[in-house]
């Protein structure tokens, strides 16, 4: 008996396995009910009993070590691929942490929001557009530099085809096909041919609404003006507007709201004015009309337009405009509360 021990301990001193499955064999080889050890255990009562203690000893060590060995090699296998056979892959993770809206997408469905109140609705077009819809038909000048190389994506095969500078495109397609009353907002990306950096890039983002009928006036123009700036940046905000000069818009305006970091009182972000330029507006011109099939003596209209970059950056305070395109989830995962 004590034979048998002493060749079982030998045995068990050299064990290895390479699998999990071969693992388990070992173990029922040794330790299982019917396993080896236990066999042993079952002869205990013919050993005589003058050698019971010392044969009783070498049982509960070999027992001890077979066990300390299989728990060994098991350590082995842990934190290896063999784990994954004891996970269970179907338990729900928790905590459940759900992805968050890009502050691009908060801005511009707050914008969609606020316009569809006063009954604008959505309408969108294509990206890649022809030289028509972007540049000629909104009274762009043959020699208006934003048509130059410079400033514009051209597909180089054919210099009619261009990538979207503006989304006043998809509003020249609304008014040919469709007749005033015409009340429309367009959001969607832009490009234009800058260099990369904190401050500019190679495309960025648009709303712009457009409002035709008969009588649509530049009072009716501020008064909308004025409600957009109060229901997104806060009631206290106040505006004004500048004249300007757009191809499509006579006579044009760019507008300034109180500055939103200080309440109007100066900061470095306003360069201590109190005002911050947030977008520009217009009424529609005649020929912009006219191009696209509207009666110009029977119908008026105005359009605005913003960058969505822009107001995100003044409700959110967010100082690179690159991160916007990064995904970077430090950054994403900031906006977790904003919507
Ligand atoms: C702006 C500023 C002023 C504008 C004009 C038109 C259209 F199609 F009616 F001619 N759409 N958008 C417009 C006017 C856009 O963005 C700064």
């Amino acid at each position: 008996m004590i034979a048998k021990i002493e060749q079982l301990l030998q045995e068990i001193g050299t064990l290895t396995a390479t699998s999990a499955e071969e693992l388990e064999a070992l173990r029922i080889k040794y330790l299982s009910k019917k396993g080896a050890i236990n066999n042993l255990m079952a002869d205990f009562r013919n050993v005589p009993a003058d050698q019971k203690r010392e044969v009783g000893q070498k049982l509960n060590e070999l027992k001890t070590r077979a066990q300390d060995k299989i728990n060994a090699l098991k350590d082995q296998f842990s934190g290896q691929d063999n784990q994954a056979a004891e996970m269970d892959l179907t338990r729900t993770p928790y905590p459940v942490k759900p992805g968050t809206r890009h502050p691009l997408s908060i801005v511009t469905r707050e914008t969609i929001d606020i316009f569809s109140r006063l009954g604008f609705t959505i309408a969108e077009g294509p990206e890649i557009e022809d030289d028509w819809h972007v540049f000629s038909a909104l009274n762009f000048a043959e020699d208006h530099p934003a048509r130059d190389m410079q400033d514009t994506f051209f597909i180089e095969a054919n210099p009619d085809i261009v990538l979207r500078t503006h989304t006043s495109s998809v509003q020249v397609r609304t008014m040919e096909k469709t007749q005033p009353p015409i009340r429309i907002i367009c959001p969607g990306r832009v490009y234009r041919n800058e260099a990369i950096s904190y401050r500019a890039h190679c495309f960025f983002h648009q709303v712009e609404a457009l409002y035709i009928d008969k009588n649509v006036s530049f009072a009716d123009l501020k008064q909308v003006l004025l409600l957009f700036a109060k229901e997104m940046f806060g009631a206290e905000t106040k505006i004004r507007l500048r004249p300007s000069y757009f191809p499509f818009t006579e006579p044009s305006a760019e507008m300034d709201i109180s500055c939103n970091i200080c309440g109007g009182k100066g900061c470095p972000f306003c360069k201590h004015t109190g005002w911050v330029e947030i977008l520009g507006c217009g009424m529609v011109d005649p020929n912009v009309l006219e191009s696209s099939g509207i009666n110009s003596k029977v119908y008026t209209g105005y359009a605005l337009g913003m960058g969505i970059e822009r107001i995100t950056n003044l409700k959110y305070q967010v100082k690179d405009l690159r991160l916007f395109s990064e995904n970077d989830i430090r950054f994403l995962r900031e906006f977790e509360s904003a919507h």
